[in-house]
C-alpha cells in the first residue's frame, strides 16, 4: 500500500509547528542578565577588580535567577529592589528596556583590544587569566597565546603548569574550528518576527521560510524567504523597511538581500504565483536533495528547473503551484523539508516507503525541566501550569544532584522534601501527573550522584555528564556505559555535551553507547534547548535503526524554556524519527511500564 502523506498546514510554511505565546519569549532577564556579566568580565579584563567587578557579577546572578519579568518590574518602578541591583545598575537596565542597548557596555567594549574580548571565547579561560597573560606575556589575542603556549612560557605563570598550557591549546584548536554559521535558536525567532510584518503587508500571498532553516539545520547560513504578491515592489519596499532591518545588500524588483541582528543575512524573493511550489521546492534545498531529485525527473524524461519541469521530448513547460504536485508528477510522496539530504529520502519516496515523521502534537510531556528546587527559575507549581497549556499529561522534575554545587543540586533531605511537595501537589491535580526525577551526576569514574536507594523512589532518573568534559574516549565511553548499566537510569540526557558555537562534543565512542543503550533498555535524549540538539539527527537516526528509544526533552530552567520542544521535535525528524521512537509519545501508563522500574 503506498501511504500518501501530504504536509500539514505548518511543515508547508515551515513556520512554527507550535503557536508559541510570543510574550514568552521576549522575556529579556537572560539578554539584561548576559549584558551585565560582560560588563563584569570586561572591566576584569581592563585590570578593574574588586568591588565594581563583584557588583556586575551579582547584580548579573541575581537578574537572572529573578522569578519576574524585568520589564514587568521596570513598569513598576521597582528594579532597586532587585538585590544587588544599585541605582547605578538599575539605570543601565532602563536603558537598555528603553532604547534596547548599554551605552556604558558598548564603551567598554570599543575600550578592549578585540583580541582580549576574543579570548574569552576560548573555553576556560576566564577574564582573570586572560588579564593575567596580557599583563605578564604581553598577550592580546588568540594567536599571540598560542605563541605564547607553545614557546612554553604559559606553563611559568602563577596558578599555571604543563597541563593548563595543553589544555589551552588544544580549546584554541576547538576554537579555530567553530564556525560562524548562526544558531536555529536565533534564526528561528528571528525569522518569525520577520514573517509576522510580512504577513500584514498588502498583496503578499503565500508566504514561507525556504533553505536550511526550512530544514531544520542546527546551524544556518542565512535565511531564506519566499513569497507571491501582486505587487512585488511595494512588498520587496516594506520587507527593506521592516524596523529590525540595519542594512540593505542588494535591493532588486523581486528580490531583496538584508542584514538584521548584526549578522543575519535574510533573503526574500518575490514569485509568480503559478511556479510557488517548483521554486519553494528549489530553494528549500538541499543541494543534495535537489541533485537526485534533477536524476530522477531525467530518468522520467524531464528537465527541472528552479522554475518549471519541462518535458524533453516536446519542450512543454508544466508548472506546480504546490510542492507535493511537482513530488507526485515525479511519481514520489511528498518528503518533509526535514529529510531532504539526499540520505535515502528519495528512493524511500519513490518506493512509498517514507517515515511518518513525529510531531509536536505526539509528544505527551517532558522527561527533563528543572525548578527554582536546583538552578532553574521557576517553581514547580509554575512549570506545571505552563506544561498543561501545552497539552502535556506529565512532567519530570530532574533537578541536579548535590555534586553539582554550583547549580545548586540537592542534598538527599531536600530531594525528600521535593518528593513530598509533588505527592502533595499531584493529589490536587486532574488529568496530569508530576514525576519524581532527577538529573543525576555522572562521576567521573562512572560512578552516580545519588545511592541506589534514593534512584528507586525516583520515577525517571536522568542521567548526564556535567564534568571532567576532557577525558579520553574510552573512558568517556566506559563512564556512560557504566551508568546506562545502573538499574535505575532510564535515559542519558545530553548525551555528547556539545554546545552549538561555544563547546564541541567531548570524545565519546556513540556506537557503542549506542549499542549498550539497546541493550539495557536506557533511552537517549535529543536535548531540545536550542544550544544543544544533542542527540543531533544523524545519531539519532543511528539509535532508532539499533532500536533505541530517544526521549525529546527541553531541559527547561523556566516555563519558556519548554516552549524549546519545537526544536528538539524538528532534530528528531531529521533523524527520521517516528512517534514510535520518541519514549515520551507514550501516552503515562505506558510510559510508566517501560521505564525500567515499570
Ligand atoms: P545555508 O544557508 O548555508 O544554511 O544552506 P541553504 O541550504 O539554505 O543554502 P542557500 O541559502 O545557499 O540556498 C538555498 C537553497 O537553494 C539550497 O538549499 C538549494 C538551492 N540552491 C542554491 N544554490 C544552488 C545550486 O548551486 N545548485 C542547486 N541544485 N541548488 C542550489
Ligand atoms: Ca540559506
Ligand atoms: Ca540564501
Ligand atoms: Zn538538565
Amino acid at each position: 500500500m503506498k501511504q500518501t502523506q501530504s504536509p500539514s498546514r505548518a511543515e508547508r510554511s515551515g513556520q512554527a509547528l507550535y503557536k508559541i505565546p510570543v510574550q514568552l519569549f521576549s522575556v529579556k532577564n537572560e539578554e539584561v542578565a548576559r549584558l551585565l556579566r560582560e560588563m563584569g568580565e570586561l572591566l576584569e579584563l581592563q585590570g578593574e577588580s574588586g568591588f565594581k567587578v563583584i557588583a556586575y557579577q551579582r547584580a548579573a546572578r541575581s537578574v537572572e535567577s529573578l522569578k519576574e519579568d524585568l520589564e514587568e518590574v521596570y513598569r513598576r518602578g521597582k528594579l532597586e529592589s532587585i538585590p544587588g541591583v544599585g541605582k547605578a545598575i538599575a539605570s543601565k537596565i532602563s536603558e537598555f528596556l528603553e532604547t534596547g542597548k548599554i551605552e556604558a557596555h558598548d564603551r567598554l567594549f570599543r575600550e578592549t583590544p578585540p583580541g582580549m574580548a576574543e579570548l574569552l571565547s576560548i573555553s576556560g579561560l576566564g577574564p582573570k587569566t586572560v588579564s593575567m597573560l596580557h599583563q605578564k606575556l604581553g598577550v592580546s589575542s588568540v594567536e599571540e597565546l598560542e605563541q605564547a603556549a607553545r614557546a612554553h612560557q604559559v606553563r611559568r605563570l602563577p596558578r599555571m603548569g604543563p597541563t593548563s598550557e595543553k589544555n589551552i591549546l588544544r580549546a584554541i584548536e576547538r576554537w579555530k574550528k567553530r564556525s560562524d554559521r548562526i544558531p536555529l535558536g536565533v534564526a528561528q525567532p528571528l525569522a518569525e518576527e520577520i514573517l509576522g510584518h510580512l504577513k500584514k503587508v498588502e498583496g503578499i500571498g503565500n508566504l514561507t521560510l525556504a533553505g536550511s532553516l526550512r530544514r531544520g539545520r542546527e546551524t544556518v547560513g542565512d535565511i531564506d524567504i519566499l513569497a507571491t504578491s501582486t505587487e512585488p515592489a511595494a512588498a520587496i519596499r516594506a520587507f527593506v523597511e521592516i524596523p529590525a532591518v540595519e542594512e540593505v545588500l542588494m535591493k532588486g524588483p523581486t528580490k531583496a538581500s538584508v542584514i538584521v541582528d548584526e549578522t543575519v543575512q535574510v533573503d526574500l524573493r518575490i514569485v509568480e504565483p503559478r511556479s510557488f511550489g517548483t521554486v519553494v521546492q528549489y530553494f528549500t534545498g538541499s543541494k543534495e536533495h535537489n541533485v537526485k531529485l534533477r536524476q530522477v525527473a531525467l530518468s522520467k524524461g524531464y528537465s527541472l528547473s528552479e522554475y518549471s519541469l519541462t518535458r524533453v521530448a516536446n519542450g512543454e513547460e508544466l508548472f506546480f503551484d504546490r510542492e507535493e504536485d511537482l513530488y507526485r508528477h515525479l511519481g514520489m510522496d511528498w518528503i518533509p523539508p526535514e529529510i531532504r539530504e539526499d540520505e535515502g529520502e528519495v528512493e524511500a519516496a519513490l518506493a512509498g516507503s517514507l517515515p511518518k515523521l513525529v510531531e509536536v502534537t505526539d509528544i505527551k510531556g517532558d522527561l527533563h525541566v528543572h525548578s527554582d528546587w536546583s538552578d532553574g527559575r521557576h517553581s514547580i507549581e509554575d512549570m506545571v501550569a505552563t506544561a498543561k497549556k501545552l497539552g502535556y499529561e506529565y512532567m519530570a522534575m530532574c533537578d541536579h544532584s548535590p555534586g553539582l554545587g554550583i547549580a545548586n543540586g540537592l542534598a538527599e533531605d531536600r530531594l525528600k522534601k521535593k518528593m513530598e511537595l509533588i505527592r502533595s501537589l499531584n493529589d490536587s491535580i486532574e488529568g496530569f501527573s508530576i514525576m519524581v526525577g532527577t538529573e543525576v551526576d555522572i562521576r567521573a569514574d562512572g560512578k552516580l550522584d545519588y545511592p541506589d536507594e534514593i534512584l528507586e523512589q525516583c520515577d525517571v532518573v536522568v542521567a548526564s555528564v556535567h564534568s571532567a568534559y576532557n577525558q579520553r574516549e574510552r573512558e568517556m565511553t566506559n563512564r556512560i556505559i557504566s551508568a546506562m548499566e545502573s538499574e535505575e537510569v532510564d535515559v542519558i540526557g545530553h548525551p555528547t555535551g556539545r554546545k552549538i558555537g561555544e563547546r564541541e562534543a567531548y570524545e565519546v565512542d556513540m556506537e557503542r553507547v549506542l549499542e549498550a543503550a539497546a541493550r539495557t533498555n536506557t533511552a537517549m535524549e535529543i536535548n531540545a534547548h536550542p544550544s544543544r540538539l544533542d542527540l543531533n539527527g544523524r545519531w539519532a537516526r543511528r539509535a532508532k535503526e539499533l532500536g533505541v528509544k530517544l526521549a525529546i526533552n527541553t531541559d527547561a530552567h523556566s516555563t519558556c524554556g519548554l516552549m524549546a520542544i519545537e526544536y528538539g521535535v524538528k532534530t528528531a525528524r531529521r533523524g527520521w524519527l517516528e512517534k514510535k521512537d520518541v519514549l515520551n509519545a507514550l501516552g503515562f501508563a505506558d510510559l510508566m511500564k517501560h521505564l525500567k522500574r515499570g
